[in-house]
């Protein structure tokens, strides 16, 4: 049986001004393979997800949302 480690990590995200960013980012995240879950926090510009660690990585989450145009820092 294989055993998956679910890794959590909070990062900045710049450039939100509205709930519409957030959903941006938050469905742009979730759609990352790997990924079990994404929260945006938009007065702490944050962003908090839970992945697969050996499916996903934070390079490739940060990689997502600025494909949708905000900047993870
Ligand atoms: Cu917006």
């Amino acid at each position: 049986m294989e055993v998956e480690t679910i890794t959590q990590e909070t990062i900045k995200v710049e450039g939100m001004s509205c709930g519409h960013c957030e959903m941006r980012v938050k469905k742009a995240v979730e759609a990352v393979e790997g990924v079990r879950k994404a929260e945006v926090n938009l007065q702490n510009k944050q962003l908090t997800v839970e992945f697969e660690e050996g499916k996903t990585n934070l390079k490739k989450v940060k990689a997502a949302v600025r494909e949708v145009g905000y900047e993870p820092i």
